[in-house]
């Protein structure tokens, strides 16, 4: 067994009295009731679901395992020469909820390397899907395909004890995500760079094989490091995290679920989004055919699209409330490497305009930038200005995050997601005799 899931197996001995006490004596406790608004509206609100991986606070933002984004980016272990942590130190984080060691964090790199290598028919199914195909589809196709690996399959069907589901959930993960960087790299050197791959390397960390793979030099590496931590995971009811963790509630394997979210994650509502603020963007800088845009010409561009009856794309969250500390945390890296880039300065331009508009417009419960609004224009700086590929990154970073969720879902025993609906004649009915 690998140091970490070692070290996992004993969190969850620890935790699991835990869940079994809060089951056993305080079940019928209320957390809160459930509104007609709140039925209709997305659930949004409604406390029914438990996670320890991360909290997400309307006004602080996210903290990871109880750390906020500052402190991650402190406190975790970095490979040598790098500015930001590896994604092996903080996949120690979520998994465990310690900062691991520097050796803790090599025992991870070593772990995933043995499991990097894709599998063959993968990387043919990819050269055959038509070049049209968004890379989305591409990717959670991956997936899917090498769902036939599967050892938490093949454990289930040998007859296993529900005590131990979480093994080969944890096994499946790592192949997972040992690969998730290499495949993405994949696809992106198939669609946009005619099939020129170039192959990994296994001594390096996740976030430098990546920028390797993809063809990139420094500070490349650690761009990718920041992407995969800030975009691994925003708690359970996002609807990434929900749809895997709703599908994995039915014992399907780790590849059906983390594929299953990953297709939540292509909608634009959602993890689209990081390409529609550059669609947006690139869209207005045409459309100014050479006319440096200001203040004045972003607003009137701003309303031209609310007015339209359409989304500021990068701006609004369901659960958040302030600018997000994701949005901050690229920034500094872009005030660091790209100051003076163009499209940079366009991005702190919404910033200005966009939070007061869509007050005045006054349906925005939120006015401020989200993590989408930031993450785009630094693809672009260094080149990828292939905008439906950013999508298939925060999938590398989400499955992060789900992954870790889905281990101890399937740890603490979590039963079957299974809400129950209501009709519209009973709302009308409970309406009624509210009154
Ligand atoms: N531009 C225009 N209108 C917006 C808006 C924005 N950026 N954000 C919210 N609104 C509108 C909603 O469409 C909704 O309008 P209707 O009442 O006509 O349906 C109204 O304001 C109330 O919405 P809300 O309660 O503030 O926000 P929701 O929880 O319904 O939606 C989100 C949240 C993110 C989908 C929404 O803010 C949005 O569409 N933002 C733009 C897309 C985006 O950036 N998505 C990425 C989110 C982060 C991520 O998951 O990756």
């Amino acid at each position: 067994m690998s140091a970490l899931k070692e070290r996992l197996a004993q969190k969850i001995e620890e935790h699991r009295p835990r869940t079994k006490k809060l089951l056993k004596e305080h079940a019928d406790v209320k957390l809160g009731d459930v509104t007609i608004g709140q039925a209709l509206g997305g659930g949004r609100g409604v406390k029914m679901l438990v996670t320890d991986i991360s909290y997400l606070d309307p006004m602080e933002g996210i903290r990871f395992r109880g750390y906020t984004i500052p402190e991650v980016l402190e406190k975790l272990p970095k490979s040598e020469g790098a500015e930001y942590p590896c994604v092996e130190s903080f996949w120690w984080l979520l998994i465990t909820g310690d900062i691991p060691t520097q050796e803790d964090s090599i025992a991870v790199r070593d772990e995933f390397s043995t499991k990097k290598i894709i599998p063959q028919y993968v990387i043919e199914l990819l050269l055959k899907m038509p070049r049209d195909t968004h890379p989305m589809t591409m990717f959670s196709c991956a997936v899917l395909a090498m769902q036939r690996e599967s050892k938490f399959v093949r454990h289930y069907e040998r007859g296993m004890d529900k005590l131990d589901y979480w093994k080969p959930t944890y096994d499946d993960a790592i192949q997972i995500i040992a690969k998730l960087p290499s495949i993405a790299a994949y696809i992106y050197r198939m669609k946009y760079k005619n099939d020129t791959l170039i192959a990994p390397d296994y001594s390096l960390d996740i976030g430098a094989n990546f920028a390797h793979m993809m063809g990139q030099k420094p500070p490349y590496d650690d761009l990718a490091r920041l992407y995969f931590i800030l975009h691994s995971d925003h708690e359970s009811g996002n609807a990434s995290a929900h749809a895997t963790h709703l599908v994995s509630s039915t014992l399907a394997d780790p590849y059906y679920s983390l594929s299953a979210g990953l297709n939540a994650l292509a909608g634009p509502l959602h993890g689209l989004a990081t390409q529609e603020v550059l669609r947006w963007l690139i869209d207005v800088i045409e459309k100014l055919d050479g006319v440096e845009p200001t203040e004045e010409i972003m607003k009137k561009f701003v309303w031209e699209t609310l007015n339209s009856g359409q989304v500021i794309p990068g701006f609004g969250h369901a659960v958040l409330r302030k600018t997000d500390p994701r949005y901050y945390a690229q920034r500094e890296f872009c005030l660091k490497h790209l100051p003076d880039d163009k499209i940079f300065k366009y991005v702190s331009m919404l910033y200005n305009v966009v939070p007061d508009i869509l007050a005045e417009h006054g349906k925005a419960k939120n006015p401020w930038p989200n993590v989408d609004a930031q993450s785009g224009v630094i693809q672009w700086h260094y080149g990828i200005k292939d905008f439906d590929f950013y999508t298939v990154m925060f999938g590398v970073g989400r499955a992060l995050g789900v992954l870790s969720n889905i281990i101890w879902d399937r740890a603490l025993l979590y039963p079957l997601e299974r809400p129950k609906s209501l009709t519209t004649d009973m709302l009308e009915d409970i309406a009624k005799k509210a009154k």
